[in-house]
Order: C-alpha cells, then sequence, then structure tokens
C-alpha cells in the first residue's frame, strides 16, 4: 500500500536560458506530480541532485494548483525565507543533502505547524550562489517566523548564518531589503 501525503505536489523545472527570445514562461514547466510517499522517493532518484543541475536552472515543488510564479494570486501576497549558500565549492559537498532535507520538509509539512503558510520550496542554481526558498502564502510577521526558525534547522545554519524574508512585492523592486532577518 502506498502512503499518502497529507498534500498532493508538483514539481517544476526551470531549464536555463539559451537564447534571448525565450522568456520566463517558455522555461518554466510541470515535469510531475505525486501525492504519496513511494512516488516522492521514485521522483526524487530519477532526477539530477541538485550539485548536477545547470547554471541557471531551478527546481520548485510546488502544491498542486499553485504555480511558482509571484503572479499566481496564491502568491502574489505572498514572499519567501531564503538563504544562499555562496560559497559553492564547500557548499557543493551539502546542497544534495540539504535541498533533500528541504524537500521532506515540505512534502511531510514540518517546515510549518497548521498555518497552512507554506506554497513550495525552491532550489536556484548560480553562478554566485546555490540559493532555496521557501514561498509563503502571507506576509504577516506573527504567522512567519516558525517558517524561518525551522527553515534553518533544516539547512543546518548557525546562528549567524541568517535567513532573510523578502516579500514577492518588495523583490520585484530594485535595491529591495529583506524584512524579517532572523
Ligand atoms: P530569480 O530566478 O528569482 O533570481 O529571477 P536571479 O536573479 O538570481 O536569477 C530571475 C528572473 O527570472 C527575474 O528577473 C524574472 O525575469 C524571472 N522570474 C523569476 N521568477 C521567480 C518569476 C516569476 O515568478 N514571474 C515572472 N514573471 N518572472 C520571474
Amino acid at each position: 500500500a502506498k502512503h499518502p501525503l497529507n498534500s498532493r505536489w508538483t514539481l517544476w523545472y526551470t531549464k536555463p536560458q539559451t537564447n534571448k527570445s525565450e522568456n520566463w514562461h517558455d522555461l518554466l514547466k510541470p515535469v510531475i506530480t505525486f501525492s504519496s510517499v513511494e512516488e516522492f522517493w521514485g521522483i526524487y532518484n530519477s532526477i539530477p541532485v541538485a550539485n548536477q543541475l545547470p547554471l541557471k536552472s531551478d527546481y520548485h515543488l510546488f502544491k498542486e494548483g499553485i504555480r511558482p510564479e509571484w503572479e499566481d494570486e496564491q502568491n502574489s501576497k505572498g514572499g519567501k525565507w531564503q538563504y544562499s549558500f555562496t560559497n559553492k565549492r564547500e557548499a557543493s559537498g551539502v546542497i544534495n543533502d540539504l535541498w533533500l532535507r528541504g524537500l521532506l520538509a515540505v512534502v511531510g509539512e514540518t517546515i510549518e505547524d497548521e498555518e497552512n503558510e507554506v506554497n513550495g520550496i525552491v532550489l536556484n542554481i548560480r553562478k554566485q550562489a546555490f540559493r532555496v526558498g521557501i514561498w509563503t502564502k502571507d506576509c504577516e510577521d506573527s504567522k512567519l517566523r516558525t517558517v524561518g526558525e525551522r527553515l534553518k534547522k533544516v539547512l543546518q545554519l548557525s546562528d549567524e548564518q541568517k535567513v532573510e524574508f523578502i516579500s514577492h512585492d518588495a523583490s520585484n523592486k530594485k535595491g529591495s531589503e529583506a524584512q524579517i532577518v532572523l
């Protein structure tokens, strides 16, 4: 028997832009939707691990029905908790495990209690960093703190390694600053 997850999840992939005529929407595609622990592992074991992905690609794991875009109405009032691993040489040894811990905390819904604030998790592979972000429905400080604190634990960060919360509104403006730092 399969062990059902509490929610259904869709894995998305953003492939790197290879020419300037390709826009965000051409590059972002759903890969697969699943709803059991066994399906999760089957998928996880058949896709490239984090440190084998090409530069400028992303993984996104979101609740079914929510597109991993600011424009989706479930995201538009929200934002993201994020951490950037800027020492890529050092991080490439741990990012596979940390990303898996992130995925498990999201599909197992241990990243929050009963707030139902988390829409998904994103991994960005960039030249300067591996970046992990948890996308939330709202920007209300009181509801968000738990998620930020849990993200720090999931990513095994020290007290000095700060996660920051940025609303999607703010990240669409240049020179945006984090609204909360933990
Ligand atoms: P990024 O991947 O969040 O960060 O955004 P990066 O600057 O480290 O690569 C890169 C670019 O992708 C943005 O400037 C947008 O052009 C596009 N983009 C990213 N996201 C998450 C969205 C989105 O949700 N909606 C739209 N329309 N474009 C996006």
